[in-house]
């Protein structure tokens, strides 16, 4: 996973604060050291905020990681295609929290906007999304907060996915704190249709027949994508069932 794309975001993200800020004190008449002190002190629980998010994330990642390396060994091939993991950005976060109504303040954000963390685990079959999450919800120190399946019960739209909502811990210099991440898992047809079906949804400038004929096609396109899934799966259901008589022959012998 690229830590560094979340890197840029949490210093993209931090920037804009900082420059909202910047503009609010202006206004004000401060001298510059007065300044600078309520710029640090405004900011540092700001960026305190986001590190633990980053935090979480790289505790997460890592146990996908070593899962992977596990599997790997066990069965012979990684489940684990991918990692993408990313802070939301600020604009993100600050568009929810008008949507959802929700206290412009740090705990409020924390208590209330779920996906701040995100990390999107792109597997190559179905059962090994559930393999995984299994895994990982064994792990005693993760903490389920929520599960929604979106595969078993795929949304309106056609997506799909295994949603994981979990508190993990990450242990700070002087505390022990519990951070919600958002695990989304699923396969490799699954992430590309959502990504294309993401584009398309905030392009501009799309009238709204052509909006819902498109919607339509995608639709159908999910379920296309579904049955692709499900035939691979039993591709590779054949492809173990044939490897494991054999090993059972061998042992016979
Ligand atoms: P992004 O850019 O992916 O971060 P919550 O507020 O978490 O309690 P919410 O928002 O209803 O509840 O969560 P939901 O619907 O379970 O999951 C939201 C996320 O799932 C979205 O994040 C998408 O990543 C993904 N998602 C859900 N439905 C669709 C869909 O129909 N198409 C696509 N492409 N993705 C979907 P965000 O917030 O949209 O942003």
């Amino acid at each position: 996973m690229n830590n560094d794309v979340n890197k840029e975001q949490f210093m993209e993200s931090a920037g804009k604060m900082a420059k909202e800020l910047a503009q609010f004190t202006s206004n004000m008449n401060f001298d510059e050291e007065t300044m600078l002190d309520i710029l640090n002190d405004s900011l540092m629980p700001v960026e305190q905020f986001f590190a633990n998010y980053n935090c979480a994330i790289m505790e997460i990642e890592t146990k996908f990681k070593v899962l992977n390396e596990q599997f790997s060994l066990k069965y012979d091939g990684n489940p684990i295609e991918s990692i993408h993991s990313r802070v939301k950005d600020y604009d993100s976060i600050m568009r929810k929290m008008i949507r959802k109504k929700i206290p412009r303040t740090l705990d409020a954000i924390e208590e209330n906007i779920n996906d701040i963390a995100g990390v999107r685990v792109i597997c190559s079959f179905v059962d090994d999304i559930y393999r995984l999450a299994d895994c990982l919800l064994q792990q005693d120190d993760i903490i389920l907060i929520r599960t929604k399946d979106y595969i078993k019960n795929p949304k309106p739209t056609g997506y799909r996915s295994l949603h994981l909502l979990v508190a993990v811990p990450i242990f700070l210099e002087n505390e022990k704190k519990l951070v919600k991440v958002e695990v989304q898992l699923r396969t490799i047809a699954m992430d590309f249709w959502a990504s294309l079906e993401h584009k398309i949804r905030y392009k501009k400038n799309i009238s709204k027949e052509m909006l819902d004929k498109l919607s339509h096609e995608l639709t159908d396109c999910a379920n296309i994508s579904a049955s692709l899934d499900s035939r691979m799966q039993n591709v590779r259901n054949l492809l173990l069932s044939e490897t494991q008589s054999k090993s059972n022959d061998r042992r016979e012998m």
